[in-house]
């Protein structure tokens, strides 16, 4: 019995359905060359999704090895969510290795947007942090052009016998890249899962690459602060954009709210007219309204008009915080795993949004 699953490296087994990597008896024996275990399988032809226990420690014990080679990392985050997605230390735990930074779905933004600016955003993140990579390449796994940008670093990159990793927090699309990325540079397929769902892949899964180097998809690191984390399919299908997000502009008065969703609320507390950028999937509900409603309007039209999240997830999401803004100028508020209201104008802004949600204030990227 070959022992890992092909889409998402968990172990084979034929014991137990809710355990990782089951596969029925039946089914294995009809075919044992097909080696997707039950949940990819329903991952990938019915989306549908079996909640699952990523090992932390071991993930660690694997990054320290790793540390200890001479491995090339690429590390990834999601252009859309960049604070949630950035890892502060990721010099920490790659002290010696060599990095390339990918800054994946570049293409939720429109067309008209330059790359440049996040690139020169993120570089002075990175000076900021203090963290050094050998590359930083602004993509989208959709585009065969970025898909052979990357391979040609890789390859500039990779010194003799050195293999690669894939790395990053869960649904930046590691495991999309790869697939891509081999399918237009190397013309190979692969059996990798790809979903919207946050921990798809389970264990480090080797591929093989060129000159018998590997390359390996990593599980992510689960984030608990983006609000992917408690969401259920059907809002996961909503919240996370499958094209670009057509930005939504709003000349806001003092006292008035704007909803994104249920998911959070802006009430613009003081100053003189602002304009609201709302830049989050076009399948979210964006909602204005008067301060004095805001707090009952979530309670009393979660259903009718703001409709995601649901009431179950919203009781995973926990209480409401309240934070405070004073703006200045043109910035952005982020919310993780969301997106970003941009705010052009000066006053105080208040968001108000569930307790584990990351909220960071940002000179406007666009
Ligand atoms: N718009 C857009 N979506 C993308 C892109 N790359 C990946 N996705 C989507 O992002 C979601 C996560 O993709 P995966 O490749 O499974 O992400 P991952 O980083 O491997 O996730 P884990 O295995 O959970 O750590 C899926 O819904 C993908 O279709 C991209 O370049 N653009
Ligand atoms: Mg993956």
């Amino acid at each position: 019995m070959k022992n890992r699953c092909e889409g998402c490296g968990a172990k084979i087994q034929t014991t137990d359905p809710n355990k990782v990597g089951y596969i029925s008896s039946d089914v294995y024996l009809k075919n044992p060359d097909n080696f997707l275990c039950e949940r990819c399988f329903n991952l990938t032809h019915y989306n549908q999704q079996k909640e699952v226990q990523i090992d932390e420690k071991k993930f660690y014990e694997n990054i320290k090895k790793i540390s200890q080679t001479s491995a090339l990392i690429v590390y990834v985050v999601d252009g859309f969510d960049l604070e949630g997605t950035f890892l502060d230390n990721l010099s920490d735990l790659f002290p010696n290795n060599k990095i390339i930074m990918l800054v994946n779905k570049f293409d939720l933004f429109l067309s008209s947007t330059k790359p440049q600016k996040i690139y020169h955003y993120l570089k002075s993140m990175l000076e900021d942090k203090n963290i050094h990579v050998s590359s930083l390449m602004i993509v989208s796994s959709k585009k065969k052009n970025d898909l052979i940008r990357i391979y040609n670093e890789i390859i500039r990159l990779q010194n003799f016998n050195e293999d690669v990793y894939f790395f990053g927090m869960t649904n930046v699309g590691k495991s999309s890249l790869i697939k891509e990325m081999i399918k237009v540079a190397c013309a190979k397929d692969s059996k990798l899962t790809i979903s919207n769902l946050p921990s798809t892949t389970l264990d480090i899964i080797k591929i093989p690459f060129i000159k018998g180097t590997y390359l390996y998809d990593m599980p992510g690191i689960i984030n608990k602060n983006q609000f992917t984390y408690y969401l259920e399919k059907n809002s996961l299908d909503k919240v996370l954009p499958k094209k670009f997000i057509k930005p939504k502009t709003f000349q806001l008065n003092v006292n008035q709210t704007i909803f994104i969703g249920g998911f959070a609320y802006f009430n613009f507390l003081d100053g003189e007219k602002i304009s609201f950028v709302a830049n989050f999937s076009n399948d979210i509900v964006i909602h204005r309204t008067k301060i004095e409603n805001a707090d009952s309007f979530l309670e009393n039209h979660l259903d009718d008009i703001l409709k995601i999240p649901s009431k179950e997830e919203i009781e995973k999401l926990g209480e409401l915080k309240r934070l405070k803004f004073i703006i200045n100028d043109k910035k952005d508020i982020c919310l993780s795993g969301l997106g970003f209201a941009t705010i052009h104008g000066k006053g105080v802004i208040e968001v108000v949004t569930y307790e584990p949600i990351k909220v960071t204030l940002r000179d406007a990227l666009l």
